[in-house]
């Protein structure tokens, strides 16, 4: 990425329209894509400016159009933080208080592309058929009422049916979430969902439009207090929608945008033909460990994902699983996965990032599927290499049991979890590793088959849960280092 500075950049003048709506404009987005198209602005121009749309949140709403949009981020140097002002929003919309404006916006004709950071929870589709989760809240609401969508596929296909039938070629939509094969999973659910009101408009989107897969990376932790007072110090200004992350950022996007696209390239990003190798290799790797840190972090009350890695053993265990990770992949010409492994160890060491293992231990049941079950079952059933995955998931288990044994009235809250009801019904009254890891292994639809029938597994999950529940943390690492 271009070197950044502490001055307030030039807003893009000479680029008032926008030229992409942006679904989910948490900490992430500010980290990443509105920097990219920030600095693809600069440097090629291009009427490129994000409308920004929360599905739920209204405060960062208030606060950005409060301040034109324009806001701070704070990249964790190790010689200190450095400040830039990002304008490449130009507005933003809340959908919850009302989502005309924002099918308007995806009605524009200037708007060319969608992209998209809603977390893995908000997409309702189902992984292995790609079909939509008709259970799925917003799905639910959105199918009766698709006039006034509240969820990710109601809103795409309520914006597609406004320009098809106004003859207006569709945008581009790019999702930029942890998900494997995220664009190809977009587009069946996009196309299924339309496919249940209007078969019509469904063939039209199958024809017509194009769902790039891309592989998005920055480690981005909440913003707290110090943020806001070191964008203060750093700016002179007041600014809520500031955000910190640390100085690393990739962007592998695959390049198929029928009607354009901004520069990105000029910030880094890496252009191909296949996203899926990267994704791979960063769900596995990067996201796999993160989890893992995030459970063992939780049970053995390490606090930041820094305080994890500055544990000798602890951070052994993280560099085992990535190799682990990296034997379930095949090469990737230009990549050494070791060295892709060092430099996650030295980003995940980063004095300067504050990255709690709470924030990332939540959502487990959407985010465990790929970051482990899927690298479990790649490779062979009774390898050595499968105890790290097992531990990560037994150390799921025994975070979920701590915290419905600790609240038991507020375990619904406190587990963090789409899934937190039937969580809780399945470890209604079990404290035994066996009992515990039956019952929410089975939890329908998320471990894979081939798990749910290796004895090897399960016997590897139960061990360590058991280990976990009666030594904790450390003595779980210990043994898994020396195993
Ligand atoms: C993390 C990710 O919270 C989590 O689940 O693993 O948000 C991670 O920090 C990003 O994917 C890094 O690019």
């Amino acid at each position: 990425m271009t070197p950044s500075d502490n001055s307030a950049a030039a807003p893009h003048a000479d680029m008032a329209t926008a030229g992409i709506v942006h679904i989910g404009i948490g900490a992430f987005h500010r980290a990443h894509q509105a920097v990219y198209t920030d600095l693809a602005m600069q440097a090629k121009g291009g009427n490129w400016r994000i409308i920004g749309v929360s599905l739920r949140s209204t405060d960062i709403v208030d606060a950005l159009n409060a301040q034109d949009c324009a806001f701070t981020v704070i990249e964790r140097h190790p010689d200190g933080p450095k400040a830039r002002r990002i304008t490449s929003l130009s507005k933003a919309i809340a959908a919850s208080r009302d989502v005309a404006p924002v099918l308007d916006a995806l009605a524009d004709p200037e708007i060319r592309i969608v992209t998209i950071t809603v977390t893995e929870k908000a997409y309702g589709i189902d992984r292995v058929s790609g079909t939509v989760q008709a259970e799925h809240p917003a799905v639910k609401h959105d199918l009766v009422n698709p006039a006034t969508p509240t969820g990710l596929l109601g809103i795409l296909v309520a914006g597609l049916k406004r320009r098809k039938q106004a003859g207006i070629r569709p945008f581009t939509i790019v999702s930029c979430d942890n998900l494997p094969s995220n664009g190809v999973l977009l587009r069946n659910g996009v196309i299924d969902f339309a496919k249940r009101s209007d078969p019509d408009l469904a063939g039209w989107i199958k024809d017509n439009v194009s769902f790039p897969s891309t592989m998005v990376d920055r480690i981005t932790p909440a913003a707290t207090a110090t943020t806001l007072s070191d964008a203060r110090r750093l700016t002179g200004m007041d600014d809520p929608a500031a955000i910190e992350t640390e100085p690393f950022s990739q962007w592998v996007i695959e390049d198929d945008f029928p009607d354009g696209r901004p520069a990105w390239e000029e910030a880094g990003a890496i252009l191909v033909h296949d996203v899926e190798p990267y994704e791979l290799m960063k769900l596995r790797m990067l996201n796999g460990s993160h989890s893992l840190i995030a459970y063992l972090g939780q049970v053995g009350d390490y606090r930041y994902v820094r305080d994890a890695m500055a544990n000798e053993a602890f951070s052994q265990l993280v560099a085992q699983h990535m190799e682990n990770a990296a034997a379930t992949m095949a090469p990737l010409a230009g990549i050494d996965f070791s060295n892709y492994g060092a430099e996650l160890v030295a980003r995940f060491r980063n004095p300067e990032i504050a990255h709690e293992t709470r924030q990332i231990s939540m959502d487990g049941t959407e985010k465990l599927p790929q970051r482990i079950f899927a690298p479990a079952c790649d490779l062979p059933q009774d390898s050595k290499k499968i105890g790290t995955f097992a531990l990560c998931f037994a150390a799921w288990m025994a975070v979920m049991r701590q915290r419905v044994n600790t609240a038991p009235g507020a375990a619904a809250e406190l587990l963090n979890d789409p899934r937190a009801d039937e969580i809780i019904e399945a470890l209604a009254g079990y404290q035994d590793a066996a009992d515990i890891y039956e019952n929410l292994a089975k939890l329908p639809g998320w471990m894979p088959r081939q798990l749910q029938d290796s004895t090897f597994w399960r016997e590897a999950v139960i061990e360590r849960l058991a280990m976990l529940l009666s030594d904790g943390a450390d003595a779980a690492i210990t043994h898994e280092i020396n195993a």
